[in-house]
């Protein structure tokens, strides 16, 4: 082929891989749902009662070591639950990660999606769920017993290309003075489990 052609056949492939890049350009994650989520607090491990505290939580990304998760909730023995209806401009699969210490549940328009409401160490689940466009009520129950406390929830939109939508929400900042200092090698260990999670989804 002579060169000139070649040159043009590189350049219009530059273009049409230009152009599919463009496509297929990861979508922004939906983590973080404009409204934030409505948060309730329970001073006890089975979100029973009344709530002691109803909040707004911009995302759910916790980090507690052993602190307590807000003034007037304990540190051992509280649950949440986190509700929100975002609004899902584009329809199609959407995968759903959490993280949890200790337990946690996932409903998607009260369908059980995640379901590990159980004590344990820190923990990661996936799960891909085909939604169509338009408003999807999201609800997540957590609970901890002890020690270690820590939840993440996350969800991007799965490309037709087949990738992932980049979903790392920052963290949430915790208002001055509400955690008490944790041991370092707790909080090390935890986040040591949590940079690996991150990094193998
Ligand atoms: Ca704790
Ligand atoms: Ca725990």
């Amino acid at each position: 082929m002579p060169k000139r052609y070649s040159a043009i056949l590189l350049a219009l492939t530059l273009v049409v891989a230009f152009a599919v890049g463009l496509l297929i350009e990861p979508s922004e994650s939906q983590a973080n749902p404009s409204t934030g989520f409505r948060a309730e607090y329970f001073n006890n491990a089975t979100l029973q009662g009344t709530p002691v505290q109803i909040v707004t939580d911009d995302q759910i990304n916790f980090n507690w070591g052993t602190a307590a998760p807000r003034p007037g909730i304990n540190a051992d023995n509280f649950s949440v639950r986190w509700t929100a209806t975002p609004n899902f401009a584009q329809g199609g699969l959407y995968r759903f990660r959490a993280g949890a210490d200790d337990g946690i549940r996932i409903f998607v328009d009260d369908q059980l999606i995640i379901d590990s409401f159980i004590a344990g160490e820190f923990r990661t689940f996936t799960r891909d769920v085909t939604l169509a466009a338009g408003p999807h009520t999201i609800r997540v129950e957590y609970f901890e017993l002890g020690n270690l406390a820590g939840v993440l929830v996350e969800w991007a939109l799965v490309t037709a290309a087949g990738d992932l939508a980049t979903a790392v929400p920052s963290l949430t900042p915790v208002p001055a003075g509400t955690i008490e200092p944790t041991p370092l090698g707790r909080v090390d260990a935890l986040g040591a489990r949590w940079r690996m999670w991150r990094r193998a989804c």
